[in-house]
């Protein structure tokens, strides 16, 4: 049996309120090597506070067979930090990737010498096989859903993996009793996948096929973390919670059924809710929906693709906060091709909409999305430092059209002036906050939120042109200046 060392990579943003991911893709794996007798401790170099010194003793304390870490695209570079120190202390241990950016970009992934493999897909199947190979049965390219670097130093991709169509067969995901007390609420995967093609979205290039598990498997693994770890918030993960409305109806009606009074919070879309739903859902406990609108008119919806109109945004917020939910909406701003109308726009549809509360992102091309390939194809993303796509600096990646960087940083600063700074918007935030019992948070996360605000005011962390270390050969490469 082996010792499987699993980590999330120090953070990469500023922790803002507080509150923590945990990270729900490794504790998958883990549950899946636990199942089979390895031994899998894990460190969360988030919530623990670990910078990488501390991760390096973390490694040699284990002493492990294997070493598995996790990454979204701008947790990347500190993973490959993770991956050198991995090296530098037991030079023969295999470094293993999965996450976000590895399903999107394995050869990106690869390009770091100390990552000996990808993983493209799902991978509580994909790391045992890679065990096996690793203790001398079959070779990697019967693994399927993986990348890794030949003795010649290219990049080969092995044939893609099926999806996990039988969710209930996996094992719940570990957690660990320390970290549970530092998470603010317990994350839980209803389903996979999402069939809609966002553009600015990495889920719509892949995660395409859905596969649900069943309310049933859903509330055992609920009861159980209650159980263990006491009573807790839940946040569903899944990218679009009412996907398929009767299996939420089904949730909730089991939910009730099992007196099991949770309260939890999901993000879903516009066109998925009906008033029906939702106030079943808010019946079941379901505090807080988030929709994500992404964008100020029909014009930006339909060049998104977001299949959903300015009248169901409308109705579905008007519903849900009948229902007698918390509010969340997404608005995206700073896309490439936006006008300073369209950017106007999204700041009166914020207001029109008046949810509870409204966040204000910069468009960002995470690998994977159509984004990333439009941005890329024009030459106008200005850094490959992943570390820059973390949206704290309050600036864009990206050369707008027909805006400058300045004015976008103002376009952003007034939305989120305009929105919060109408009383009755900033009671009703408060008044939600209070509802969710989040009243310390929102204290918590008010610094921080005022700095970013500071930040987008001073028009953003300039970024500006420049080699860096990492980019993709060939690339147009840009370096972000530190600030
Ligand atoms: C919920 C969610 C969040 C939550 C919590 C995330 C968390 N717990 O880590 C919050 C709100 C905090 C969040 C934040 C962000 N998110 Co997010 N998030 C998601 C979402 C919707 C679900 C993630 C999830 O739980 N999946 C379910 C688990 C089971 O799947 P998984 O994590 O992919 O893990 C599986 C495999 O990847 C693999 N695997 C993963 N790690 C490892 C490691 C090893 C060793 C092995 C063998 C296998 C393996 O095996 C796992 C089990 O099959 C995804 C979309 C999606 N469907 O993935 C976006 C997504 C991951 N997020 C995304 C982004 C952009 C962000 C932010 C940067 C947004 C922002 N602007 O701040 C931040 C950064 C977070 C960070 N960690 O750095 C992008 C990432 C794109 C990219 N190229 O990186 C995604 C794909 C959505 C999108 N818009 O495209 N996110
Ligand atoms: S933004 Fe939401 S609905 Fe659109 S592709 Fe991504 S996960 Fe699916």
């Amino acid at each position: 049996m082996a010792r499987v060392l699993l980590i999330q990579p120090p953070a990469a943003t500023r922790n803002k309120g507080g509150s923590f991911a945990e990270p729900i893709g490794l504790e998958y794996v883990a549950s899946m090597l636990q199942s089979k007798g390895h031994e899998v401790p894990i460190v969360d170099a988030w919530v623990d506070g670990l910078d990488h010194d501390a991760v390096g003793e973390q490694i040699r304390r284990h002493a492990p067979d294997v070493v598995g870490i996790t990454a979204t695209s701008v947790l990347v570079p500190n993973a490959w930090r993770v991956a050198r120190q991995v090296k530098e202390i037991a030079p023969d241990v295999p470094v293993v990737m999965g996450g976000a950016h590895a399903i999107y970009e394995p050869e990106w992934t690869l390009q770091e010498q100390a990552v000996d493999v990808a993983i493209v897909g799902e991978g509580e199947d994909a790391i045992l096989e890679l065990l096996d190979v690793w203790n001398g049965t079959g070779s990697l390219d019967d693994i399927a859903g993986i990348a890794y670097r030949s003795t010649d130093g290219q990049v080969v991709r092995t044939r893609g993996r099926e999806y996990n169509d039988h969710l209930d067969r996996l094992p719940f995901p570990v957690r660990n009793e320390r970290h549970q007390a530092a998470y603010s609420l317990y994350e839980v995967v209803g389903k996979r996948g999402c069939p809609f093609r966002c553009t600015f979205c990495g889920a719509s290039a892949d995660h395409r096929k859905v596969r649900f598990r069943t309310p049933d498997n859903v509330i055992e693994e609920i009861a159980e973390l209650f159980g263990r770890y006491g009573k807790k918030k839940l946040y569903f993960n899944d990218d679009v919670f009412t996907i398929n409305k009767q299996w939420a109806h089904d949730f909730c009606d089991l939910l009730l059924a099992r007196g099991l009074n949770i309260e939890w919070e999901c993000q879903t879309r516009v066109d998925l809710v009906d008033p029906e739903l939702l106030r079943k859902m808010k019946g079941a406990g379901c505090e807080s929906v988030v929709f994500g609108i992404d964008g100020g008119n029909q014009k930006n919806f339909d060049r998104l693709k977001k299949a959903i109109t300015v009248e169901q945004a409308y109705v579905s917020v008007r519903h849900a906060r009948e229902a007698g939910m918390a509010v969340w909406c997404n608005f995206i701003m700073g896309y490439p091709w936006e006008t300073h109308g369209d950017l106007q726009d999204t700041i009166d549809l914020a207001r029109g909409l008046d949810p509870h509360f409204a966040r204000f992102f910069i468009a960002t091309p995470y690998p994977g999305s159509p984004l990333y390939s439009y941005a890329k194809e024009r030459g106008i993303i200005k850094t490959l430092d992943l570390a820059a796509y973390s949206q704290d600096s309050g600036s864009s990646i990206l050369e707008l059209e027909h805006v400058t960087p300045e004015e976008l940083s103002r376009f952003v600063y007034k939305a989120n002036m305009l929105f919060y700074l109408r009383p009755q918007a900033f009671l009703k935030a408060l008044n939600g906050y209070r509802r969710q019992g989040r009243l310390k948070n929102l204290l918590r996360a008010l610094p921080a939120f005022a700095e970013y605000l500071g930040r987008v005011r001073g028009h953003g962390s300039p970024v500006v042109a420049g080699a860096v270390p990492g980019n993709l050969p060939g690339e147009k490469a840009y370096r972000r200046d530190v600030a």
